[in-house]
């Protein structure tokens, strides 16, 4: 067997059990670690994965020195807000002094700011701005994310998002998935309309479906924005449709985004930080996929995060992601949200890896193709420059990425150190 490339000398093989299901509660804390170990890539696929050992009997085209470093699958990032206008800087001093996140929404800001800058942009504005913010996510470590729309809410600019959604894809080799979020916010002229405008939404949805602009539909459901009743009339018009489900659920109060969110078997429920404990329970019993964003909890300055504990040993999936927004969390680096899963949330390494790989891909209904290494699937995987699996969490806000693979090819890799230019910086 020859490989067109071999990993090898690799410390530590980061290797998520993949089934049919997201992994649920005590499931999360296996997480498979091959010391010592090799993978060999055909085709753009995994073709051998096993000791260092055996490696040396197979021969390569190319042969990549892991250095007894670690690989991980490519990173999920099940959530985020990829494609808008403008930036909310100007935000921050309100933020400073203590005016609620729906608050600065009630007065036209936060979401409906971006909403006028992103209405502005032409679509090859937000085209380059947006590849800009995914190579980022590339750099550090994510192969596969989703992206959502929700900076329209009208026709032309919501469609004008998920084109571009959908000239990412065709621009960038990785994997994408794309969710319309026309029910992102209650735009001014729907004040009290609120039902007429989620009609008109739903209107687009033929039309979304027909062009492939998107493979799920989601809402926020909140207070001030859409009711639980809105939400699951909005939802359920989409499932028939054939849309998979996602949902802003129980974010800032728990109205019961959760427990609908199981009703509906959405594919998954995110943020959750105010869920009931009923909605966790429910959770728990089904294959909804609870994706916490701890990024957002962290730059809104609240105190009380969601309940990853509570919701892991009571045998929920979680997963986790960045929400990157220009607003909430403003952020592309999903190994700062691993660190804060582990400090704020408690959430072991183990059960952390899991939820940005595995849990993450069946988040965007991408289970049984992403987020895992194994035999005959596609070779994306990050080389990382930490000594062991535990390290990211723990050394944070940086990016320890050292190359990352897609299909076998390298898709960025850093700058080597030592090329820092110190005679021109006097
Ligand atoms: O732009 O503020 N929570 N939507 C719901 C967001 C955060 C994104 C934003
Ligand atoms: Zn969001």
């Amino acid at each position: 067997m020859e490989f067109d490339l071999l990993v090898h000398n690799i410390g530590q093989l980061i290797l998520p059990k993949g089934t049919k299901r997201p992994l649920k509660g005590q499931e999360m804390k296996q997480l498979n670690i091959m010391e010592n170990a090799a993978i060999g890539v055909i085709d753009g696929k995994v073709a051998w994965l096993g000791p260092e050992a055996e490696a040396v009997t197979f021969s390569a085209k190319e042969r990549v020195n892991a250095n007894e470093k670690v690989v991980s699958p490519g990173l999920v990032d099940p959530h985020t807000h990829l494609v808008f206008g403008g930036s909310r800087e100007h935000e921050l001093s309100l933020k400073q002094a203590g005016v609620p996140y729906l608050e600065i929404l009630a007065q036209g800001g936060g979401i409906l700011s971006t909403v006028t800058s992103t209405k502005n942009a032409t679509e090859e504005e937000l085209f380059e701005k947006a590849s800009f913010h995914l190579e980022r996510m590339i750099s550090h470590g994510v192969t596969t994310f989703e992206a959502k729309s929700g900076y329209g809410l009208d026709p032309e600019t919501e469609l004008k998002q998920l084109r571009v959604v959908k000239r990412l894809k065709e621009k960038y080799p990785i994997s994408i998935v794309s969710t319309f979020l026309g029910a992102h916010a209650v735009p001014p002229a729907y004040k009290g309309k609120e039902d007429q405008f989620l009609t008109e939404m739903a209107e687009l949805l033929d039309e979304i479906k027909e062009y492939e602009l998107a493979e799920f539909v989601d809402i926020f459901c909140e207070t001030g924005v859409f009711t639980i009743e809105q939400s699951r009339q909005f939802l359920q018009k989409a499932k028939e449709k054939g849309f998979g489900l996602k949902i802003h659920a129980d974010e800032i109060d728990p109205l019961g985004g959760a427990e609908l969110a199981a009703y509906l078997e959405a594919v998954s429920a995110d943020h959750l930080v105010a869920a009931s404990d009923e909605g966790i329970d429910r959770l728990s019993k089904s294959n909804t996929v609870a994706v916490l964003l701890p990024g957002t909890t962290f730059y809104l300055g609240k105190d009380q995060y969601a309940r990853a504990r509570k919701m892991i040993d009571e045998g929920a999936a979680v997963a986790l992601a960045t929400d990157f927004n220009p607003g909430s969390c403003v952020t592309e680096n999903l190994q700062l949200i691993m660190s804060l899963a582990a400090l704020k949330l408690k959430m072991s390494a183990e059960e952390i890896w899991n939820a940005v790989t595995v849990n993450a891909a069946h988040a965007i209904g991408k289970g049984m193709e992403a987020g895992t290494l194994e035999t005959g699937k596609d070779a994306n995987f990050v080389l990382w420059d930490i000594p062991n699996y535990k390290y990211i969490p723990y050394h944070f806000g940086v990016n320890h990425v050292q190359s990352v693979y897609h299909s076998g090819n390298k898709l960025w890799e850093r700058m080597p150190y030592g090329e820092i230019q110190l005679s021109s910086a006097r």
